[in-house]
């Protein structure tokens, strides 16, 4: 058992004991959080340390040094095992509703026997909820508001980008690690960067798809297999997610990534285009109709080149126009990690869910090469997290006694401010003109209607200081929906004030949408995909923003972070003192 196994067990174990000890401050739940930190970051495999090793590790304590024995010993834990039994992944799901949490599901479970969002459901239509103590008419109406706003009413559920992102490169890793196993990707809508999945779609490339099969079937996040053919086996995780996992010999990886990774529309098309030219595109390769000799199957660039086209980046594989463009040659400007110059939403410890202190963050960057960042600590409007005029001030002053020793980086003193509810920011007009860039973000009255929303967007947008609105859509996948804006007035007031929108690259909040981005097509509106970093390992979360830009289609010379920084400076400023 690898250290990433047991820390993915005592994650799964923190997470059911805040739903058993009814609050998220569980202090034992927190306890074996921080064991898996712990675990992550120790040097050797814990398997191989004694229950007394493990304790003289800072952060293992008695308990969990038994239970990290037990999980190598016997490969399962038993406390978790109760847990899961306890609350199944259809109960997990009713907890997270908001409003909800655990300890009124525990009751409705224990009054109502309701055990699943479709039989709370139920129970609400019955009107049976209301009369139970501690929830009455109006509890009822809002469990039946988020329900509906997080769209799980009725329809299949889909598993948000960052819980199945972060399955994916476990699983991976995991499967990478097998024997006989040559290596191992995810493809399917998770490759496509899709905000949901409704399954994971593995890909294996091995010569003995048999031994890997009861290997699989085996490993300590499978709970049920349920199917299993020649070159296929789909399994359940604990949490209830479905992995679809297709193994193929190493030369025919190129064919398989193509068809697993879809779309189907985009993969029809494909095929149409190979059936033109005598031949047929099928999972295993790209071949002669008749002959069955084979034209291409190694790589995709390799099948795409034979179909006279270039290779398509996975998030636009979506028949939306790509097809016609790899043809003809005339791709879209993907922008691409590596043109990322700068990060302009960065948060310091001196927010206060920031982690890390400001020279951690400035060290970070210089190592990552950026050129230019803005720190971005909150304004004093957010509750607990926001700092008022002094502390920003000296920030400044720490900034500025800051640049000879960082020469090499660009240091921008910024804030991410609050829009109010009336579009109203932080602090008043001429303390903002003094930053040297500002984030400004909806961090409250989600619930808006439409009109008052997007007034209180462009609003913010109409001040001179704001160079780009942060996180605009305010959503949480899964969780929270984006809130009300009508999206070409909002495009249209980015236009008219030059005011930027951010691509944040957080795996839960991936905004602004692709939607949105879509819609922005052929409008003169700037992007910057930023961080929003809060500790150093977040500043390479940029990775997920490019993929969302990329899926959105915007060019690279859209994006103002891609920008060499004295034309990005010369850009800030003349937004700001321009008129
Ligand atoms: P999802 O799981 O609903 O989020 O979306 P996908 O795209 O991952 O769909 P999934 O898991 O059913 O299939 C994975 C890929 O396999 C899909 O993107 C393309 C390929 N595929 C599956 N079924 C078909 C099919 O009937 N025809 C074609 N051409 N491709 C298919
Ligand atoms: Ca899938
Ligand atoms: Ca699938
Ligand atoms: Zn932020």
């Amino acid at each position: 058992m690898t250290n990433a196994d047991i820390a993915a067990i005592f994650d799964e174990l923190a997470a059911l004991t805040r739903i058993a000890d009814g609050s998220a401050q569980s202090f034992r739940a927190r306890a074996y959080e921080s064991a898996t930190k712990t675990i992550r970051g120790l040097p050797r495999p814990a398997a191989d340390l004694s229950a007394a090793d493990l304790m003289r590790v800072p952060g293992i304590g008695k308990s969990t040094a038994s239970m990290i024995r037990e999980c190598v010993e016997s490969g399962r834990l038993r406390r978790l095992e109760t847990l899961r039994k306890e609350y199944p992944p259809a109960f997990q799901e009713l907890v997270r509703i908001p409003g909800l949490g655990p300890k009124r599901a525990v009751t409705l479970r224990a009054a109502l026997g309701v055990d699943s969002v479709e039989a709370l459901l139920v129970a609400l239509d019955s009107r049976a909820v209301r009369e139970l103590p501690g929830f009455g008419r109006k509890t009822e109406e809002n469990l039946r508001r988020a329900i509906d706003r997080l769209g799980w009413a009725g329809k299949e559920r889909r598993t948000p980008i960052l819980v199945a992102m972060r399955e994916a490169r476990r699983l991976v890793a995991d499967l990478s690690g097998l024997p006989g196993v040559d290596r191992a990707a995810y493809c399917g809508s998770l490759r496509r960067f899709r905000d949901t999945v409704a399954d994971l779609d593995l890909l294996v490339a091995t010569s003995d798809p048999s031994s890997v099969a009861r290997r699989l079937a085996r490993r300590p996040w499978v709970s049920e297999v349920i199917g299993s053919g020649d070159t296929k086996t789909s399994v359940l995780t604990h949490a209830g997610l479905q992995v679809d996992v297709r193994m193929v010999p190493e030369h025919q990886w190129g064919a398989a990534l193509l068809y697993f990774t879809g779309s189907k529309e985009h993969n029809i098309r494909l095929r149409r285009l190979a059936i033109e030219r005598g031949w047929v595109l099928s999972e295993y390769a790209l071949y002669e109709s008749g002959t069955e000799a084979v034209v291409a199957q190694q790589t995709e660039a390799d099948i795409y080149r034979a179909l006279g086209m270039e290779w398509v980046p996975p998030p636009i594989r979506e028949d939306q126009g790509e097809i016609e463009e790899a043809l003809t040659g005339r791709m879209p400007d993907l922008v691409a990690e590596s043109d990322l110059r700068g990060d302009l939403h960065v948060h310091s410890d001196m927010s206060g869910d920031g982690q890390d202190s400001l020279e951690a963050m400035l060290d970070k960057a210089v190592a990552k090469g950026l050129e230019y960042i803005a720190i971005t600590d909150h304004a004093e409007n957010l509750a607990i997290n926001g700092v008022g005029r002094d502390e920003m001030l000296a920030q400044r002053r720490h900034i500025a006694r800051l640049r000879d020793r960082y020469p090499e980086l660009r240091i921008l003193h910024g804030v991410e401010l609050n829009i109010g509810r009336d579009g109203s920011l932080d602090y008043d007009h001429d303390f903002l003109m003094d930053y040297d860039w500002c984030v400004a973000s909806v961090h409250s009255h989600f619930d808006l209607p439409q009109e008052e929303q997007t007034v209180r967007v462009i609003s913010a947008m109409a001040h001179p200081a704001v160079d780009v609105i942060g996180h605009l859509q305010g959503r949480r996948i899964g969780r929270r929906p984006p809130i009300d804006l009508e999206v070409g007035a909002v495009l249209e007031a980015a236009e008219l004030t030059g005011t930027a929108i951010e691509i944040n690259s957080h795996l839960d909040r991936l905004d602004a949408t692709v939607e949105v981005l879509l819609q922005a097509r052929g409008r003169d509106v700037r992007f910057i995909i930023s961080s929003d970093a809060h500790d150093t390992g977040e500043l390479d979360q940029t990775a997920w923003g490019v993929l969302q830009a990329r899926r959105g289609r915007v060019s690279r010379d859209m994006i103002a972070n891609t920008w060499p920084v004295d034309r990005f400076v010369a850009w800030a400023r003349a937004r700001r003192y321009g008129r």
